[in-house]
């Protein structure tokens, strides 16, 4: 099947920090790499995203006192999982993969850019107030269907599609081509919320 002028397909965080060896490593998530090049053939519109962290960005454990990764702590915004250092602006880490072969991909959409907000979501930041601009960039195409794959499932993937779906696109998330890092239930806790929203996991 291909998909026409008014679907698009987001891939989300295919970074080197989110593979095997890499600072916040999601198992397997070097195995999507070659499904999203394929995939991306069949769709005319792509776009990207990619964490993009200024150094001690609010989200790392190291930039509070006596915290671990994978704690939990309470910001302004509400509860906030702390992380190890990852795709920080510039850094290799940052990089796409350098397997991921998407030349048509037609924007590229920065996120977790500001030090004190995280941004799972491609569409809204973590205080669920900031956005990012893309809900209207896809009204303005006139694209109806977003479509999902990437890094990681449980967390940017399940946050934008969700955010995706409430903005009134038709949302799909293409599991094959997705991997957790299923912290404390997450997994569990996403799959849930697409049940409940009406997203469709293909
Ligand atoms: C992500 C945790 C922190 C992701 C990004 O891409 O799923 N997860 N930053
Ligand atoms: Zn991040």
């Amino acid at each position: 099947m291909r998909y026409g002028s008014d679907s698009v397909l987001l891939v989300v965080d295919i970074q080197n920090d989110f593979l095997p060896g890499g600072a916040l490593a999601v198992p397997e998530g070097d195995q999507v790499i070659e499904p999203i090049n394929l995939l991306a053939e069949r769709f005319q519109n792509v776009i990207l995203t990619q964490d993009w962290h200024p150094e001690a960005h609010i989200s790392f454990a190291s930039s509070h006192e006596d915290k671990q990764p994978y704690e939990m702590i309470e910001l302004d915004y509400g509860p906030q999982i702390l992380w190890p250092d990852h795709c920080i602006q510039g850094e290799r880490g940052a990089e796409f993969a350098s397997g991921l072969n998407i030349p048509k991909a037609e924007l590229v959409i920065r996120k977790g850019h500001h030090p004190t907000i995280d941004s799972y979501s491609a569409f809204l930041e973590a205080d669920r107030a900031t956005r990012t601009g893309l809900a209207s960039y896809l009204q303005e195409r006139g694209i109806r269907n977003v479509y999902c794959a990437g890094l990681a499932l449980d967390f940017c993937v399940s946050w934008t599609a969700i955010d995706a779906i409430t903005a009134g696109f038709d949302t799909f998330i293409i599991e094959e081509a997705c991997r957790a890092i299923d912290t404390n239930g997450s997994l569990e806790h996403a799959r849930h919320q697409w049940d409940e929203m009406g997203i469709v996991i293909m």
